[in-house]
């Protein structure tokens, strides 16, 4: 007997209850952030200066205002704040993702988010005591770890791991190499500074130094993987220092220390420089640099996400093709309803459940509690649909099932990959 229009609707609205309670209650684990483990001092931002100034706002600020950017630069963080919230929250609606962003944290803090609350909201943060708020933001964003991004190129974080500091274990590390990788002759000048014998020409010893250097942040810090982020005309192999860098270092570190390495595929550096931070956009990438080395290097684990909204079919189609490479998260300026929601459908549809749906890359601890909860929103809409589809084939769906699924989709998989 077939079911009335209403009936169906009804089975989809408890489908919907069940998904939604299951993706809700499941921690995640937020595998790429620029947070900071507390014990690394004011390394770690948050509060709502620092959520307001975020560069996500900042470049959206500069766009309805004729202050000269010198100018802007010059305020304190205060000030920049306030002419952020005058600008993207008082003189008009405050409706792009960024802005929607702040809002939620407030709200799930329990804070009130009207236009003329700012100073409130900052007398408020200024009673929280860090510890605490570490724990409500974690727990208001149903986090069980939270994965940094350590630079040894970074001389405050670089001078804070030289002191051994005693580690919150929520907080697990990832090696940053970007500067290694892109800009070898400052990232030289580095290594022989710290006692690494290597030389412009990268000579083959010059490769095993930086297998040293690899192996002692290794020991240094357990990084969970190595990553980069890399520009959109990035090419493998090509003849340049990146490629000679990564085939005879990175990759043999890689394959002997068993540590996937991650490639964030897509940023243009200082399209604008006079935004700082803020000034970096995007372009569509050549993934085939992605598939060679994905071939070459069957026995390496490989990470990915890529920028550009063009290159995600693409790169489903290159996972499907080398299991040595886990997808992950939506990056970035992918991080916004509509793309989260169509990217997390096409990697679904193409990939089940064998990638990472998404991660904050909140550089604002505060962040991770909006970051998460729209996604979730997403992540609960776009399962109900997918399994509104097995049921309809007679497939019996448990509980058990849903769960394992959104294990899987939330860290799971990824620490399989690992593994
Ligand atoms: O999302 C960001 O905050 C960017 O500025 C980048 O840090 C990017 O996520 C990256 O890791 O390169
Ligand atoms: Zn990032």
């Amino acid at each position: 007997m077939s079911m009335t229009s209403e009936q169906i609707s009804s089975s989809r609205a408890q489908l919907h209850g069940k998904v939604q309670q299951i993706v809700q209650s499941t921690p995640a684990l937020d595998m790429h952030t620029h947070l900071y483990d507390p014990v690394f001092g004011d390394l770690l931002l948050y509060g709502i200066d620092e959520q307001l100034i975020y560069h996500y706002l900042v470049a959206e600020a500069f766009r309805s205002t004729d202050m000269p950017y010198e100018k802007f630069w010059q305020l304190d963080k205060q000030e920049q704040a306030d002419h952020v919230w005058k600008t993207l929250f008082m003189d008009r609606s405050p409706l792009s993702e960024a802005c929607r962003g702040v809002l939620t944290s407030l709200n799930k803090l329990g804070l009130e988010t009207g236009p003329n609350q700012l100073p409130a909201i900052r007398q408020w943060f200024r009673e929280q005591p860090l510890e605490s708020f570490v724990d409500q933001c974690m727990d208001l964003a149903n986090l069980r770890a939270i994965c940094m991004t350590n630079s040894p190129f970074d001389s405050q974080e670089k001078a804070i791991w030289d002191q051994n500091p005693t580690r919150d274990e929520r907080f697990l590390t990832g090696l940053r190499l970007d500067p290694l990788l892109l800009d070898w002759n400052n990232a030289g000048k580095h290594l022989k500074s710290w006692g690494y014998e290597v030389d412009e020409n990268l000579s083959d010893s010059s490769c095993q130094e930086i297998i040293r250097f690899l192996n002692d942040w290794k020991q240094k810090i357990n990084p969970l993987y190595l990553m980069v982020s890399l520009p959109p005309t990035f090419a493998y192999p090509a003849h340049d220092a990146t490629t000679k860098i990564l085939k005879e270092a990175v990759i043999p570190f890689c394959r002997d220390s068993g540590l996937p390495l991650a490639l964030m595929i897509g940023v243009k550096r200082a399209v604008n420089p006079d935004l700082q931070l803020a000034g970096d956009g995007l372009g569509r990438a050549d993934l085939v640099a992605l598939e060679n080395l994905c071939a070459e290097n069957q026995d390496v684990k490989f990470l990915c996400t890529v920028l550009s909204r063009e290159n995600q079919q693409e790169l489903c189609v290159i996972g499907r093709k080398f299991r040595n490479l886990h997808i992950f998260g939506c990056w970035w300026f992918t991080n916004i309803p509509s793309i989260i929601e169509e990217m997390t459908r096409l990697r679904l549809e193409l990939l089940g459940t064998s990638f990472t749906a998404q991660h904050s890359d909140a550089r604002v601890l505060d962040q991770v509690i909006y970051k998460w909860d729209h996604s979730r929103q997403i992540m609960t809409d776009v399962l109900t649909d997918k399994y509104t589809h097995l049921t309809q084939t007679g497939w019996s769906l448990t509980d058990q099932a849903i769960q394992r699924d959104v294990n899987n989709l939330l860290g799971g998989s990824f620490e399989a990959f690992c593994r």
